[in-house]
């Protein structure tokens, strides 16, 4: 894992978008963003005992590529892209490949946060973000949720209204 600004440039979603400029750990905490490194043999063991601690009772697998995916690979890449939130967590151990997360910090600036084979992340609900593959076009990755999962995203600036929103706001303090 590696978390940096992003650079606005016009290149392709999938292109590194690297301004060089890193975002630390603590940073990605002050907004929400939890993350972990579960790898070697102990690791579906790290992600069962999250799991039970944070309440995460199901999961399931979702592999992005063009090979899984196949004539809708464009498509489903395109939607991941577009800033949204979800109602609940999003909560996603990558297994194989690679791909980005961005996020929003306080300034509404992009956090790329790359991410690769053992990290596990959690996004807070309620906090804009966006999702691309890289170049690869390869990434597979376990989505855990709570009950029945919530990821239904909702767009911005749709969300701006929604009450998870606003919770998300006032608990890590963002007037932005
Ligand atoms: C989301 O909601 O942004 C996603 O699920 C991204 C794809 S999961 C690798
Ligand atoms: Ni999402």
């Amino acid at each position: 894992m590696r978390a940096y600004i992003y650079d606005n440039s016009d290149l392709d979603q999938r292109e590194p978008h690297d301004s060089g400029v890193n975002a630390t750990l603590d940073e990605l905490k002050a907004i929400g963003v939890l993350y972990w490194k579960f790898d070697g043999p102990d690791a579906l063991q790290q992600i069962n005992d999250l799991a039970v601690e944070r309440k995460y009772k199901n999961r399931d697998e979702i592999t992005v590529s063009p090979d899984s995916l196949g004539a809708v690979y464009e498509e489903k890449v395109k939607s991941f892209f577009t800033e949204h939130l979800h109602e609940d967590e999003e909560i996603r151990y990558i297994q194989d490949g690679t791909g980005y997360f961005d996020v929003r910090d306080k300034n509404d600036t992009w956090i790329r946060i790359a991410m690769g084979k053992g990290d596990m992340i959690i996004l807070p609900a309620g906090m804009y973000h966006r999702f691309t593959t890289d170049s690869k076009n390869y990434l597979k990755a376990m989505r855990l949720f709570k009950e029945d999962p919530l990821w239904t995203p909702i767009n911005r600036p749709l969300a701006d209204d929604n009450t998870h929103r606003s919770s998300y706001l006032s608990t890590f303090n963002i007037t932005a």
